[in-house]
């Protein structure tokens, strides 16, 4: 087929249909690796810096060598999209550690291999954004951070799937984890934010969540429109009665929360201050000094 589906493997491009890896790479065996997910809006990759470098610290945290340099790394991005001449995508950037033995020491792994998927993601409904999602706390509690902490975007994500099961059984559209003092950590691929008397409240990367992205982007937005921000531990009932709530993440963008285990977050619809930030943070994706041009 001409028009599939070209992937980025150590170099090369592949068509989707034959794009694989070996059963002995450590990835595959051990999630033993790391990954980024961006995206590109109307030909500028969204941050595109930004996750390179957290790419690099997760890989520096599991000491993992990438073989390539930033530069390259971010010249092999757009050489992806533009080999797929993608404007508008969802990028899924991942190493791993490479082929080896069974054995899971990763002394055995002589060279990570690095994967670039250019393709589009549907993660929430189309309105999502005007109704709200529904989530649930899952019984998942976050890995803490001297486990397989969400601080680093490894590839052991089995803690996130646990809990989107969860969210599927009871019918939510996501779901939350804890984490060890049953504090708020984040969503499954989101982080968390409650607004209460005006003012916005997020929790600390000290509970084991992922520093986001999408969320600094959304604090520095907050700061703009003079809304105060603060980094603090929230507790389930501190969201319950919460004024609003929303998602921030490259996958889920911005989306307002309307529910939690079946308590109606505020009056069940987008509140003014998740309203605000979402119309700037429209503006933002569409700026084209937010990224990097393909
Ligand atoms: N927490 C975790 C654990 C994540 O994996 C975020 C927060 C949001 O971070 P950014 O930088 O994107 O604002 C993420 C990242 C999905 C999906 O399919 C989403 C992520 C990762 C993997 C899959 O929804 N989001």
């Amino acid at each position: 087929m001409d028009n599939e589906l070209q992937i980025y493997i150590d170099g090369k491009f592949y068509p989707k249909s034959e794009a694989k890896v070996s059963v002995y790479d450590h990835g595959f065996l051990y999630g033993d690796g790391v990954f980024e997910g961006i995206r590109a809006y109307n030909g500028v990759v969204f941050k595109l810096k930004e996750h390179i470098d957290r790419l690099y610290r997760s890989a520096h945290a599991i000491m993992l060598t990438i073989p390539l340099t930033k530069q390259e790394m971010l010249q092999a991005v757009l050489d992806t999209l533009r080999k797929n001449k993608m404007q508008n995508s969802y990028i899924r950037l991942v190493v791993s550690r490479g082929i080896g033995d069974l054995g899971l020491d990763p002394r055995k792994c002589p060279k990570a291999s690095v994967i670039i998927i250019t393709d589009t993601i549907q993660c929430k409904a189309s309105n999502a954004q005007e109704t709200g999602i529904t989530t649930i706390f899952s019984w998942v509690q976050r890995n803490p951070v001297n486990a397989t902490t969400h601080e680093i975007k490894s590839l052991n994500y089995l803690n996130s799937i646990l809990a989107k099961l969860e969210a599927n059984a009871y019918g939510a559209d996501e779901a939350m984890c804890l984490e060890s003092s049953g504090c708020i950590a984040e969503g499954v691929g989101e982080n968390v934010f409650i607004v209460k008397n005006g003012e916005i409240f997020t929790p600390p990367t000290s509970t084991g969540a992922l520093s986001g992205i999408t969320a600094e982007v959304v604090v520095g937005l907050a700061a703009k429109l003079g809304i105060k921000v603060a980094i603090t531990n929230l507790t389930p009932f501190m969201l319950f009665t919460a004024d609003e709530a929303f998602f921030t993440g490259t996958a889920m963008e911005m989306t307002p929360i309307r529910e939690v285990n079946k308590r109606v977050i505020g009056d069940g619809k987008p509140g003014v201050v998740t309203k605000k930030l979402v119309t700037e943070f429209q503006k933002v994706i569409a700026d084209p000094t937010q990224g990097t041009k393909i």
